[in-house]
């Protein structure tokens, strides 16, 4: 059944295949990148996976490649938003209800621009 969390359903699976027309910031062979809808951070940008992959948590052995490639792109995004001359940047994922974790398609959030909080 296609709902919010399954693959079928999938907001994120749908912008990475372009269907929604959300601008990408970056893309590569395994990820998209796209500005955050509600920022919290001057650069808010979310580098998902073309690949459907719930979390964190299901990141298989074969998906070591995507997971370079949401990496590497997260970076690719940093330098282009300027983070990597400036003051740097965070890169964070949410993995479950407790972490906040609201879509369910893996994605890192990159977040930079100015001074962040302290973690823990
Ligand atoms: P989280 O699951 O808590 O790691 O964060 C999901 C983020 O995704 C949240 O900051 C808001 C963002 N988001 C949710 N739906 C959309 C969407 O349709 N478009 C964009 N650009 N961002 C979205």
């Amino acid at each position: 059944m296609a709902d919010a969390t399954s693959e079928a359903g999938c907001m994120f699976c749908r912008i990475a295949r372009g269907e929604l027309g959300t601008p990408f910031v970056a893309e590569s062979e395994h990820a998209v990148a796209f500005r955050d809808l509600s920022p919290q951070a001057p650069t808010h940008v979310l580098v998902v996976p073309r690949k459907h992959i719930a979390a964190l948590r299901a990141v298989g052995e074969d998906d070591a490649p995507i997971v370079a490639g949401v990496m590497a792109l997260a970076v690719e995004v940093a330098r282009r938003e300027g983070l990597l001359d400036g003051g740097g940047y965070r890169v964070v994922t949410n993995d479950g209800a407790d972490a906040g974790q609201t879509v369910f398609h893996l994605h890192v959030h990159v977040l930079g621009g100015h001074q962040l909080a302290a973690m823990g």
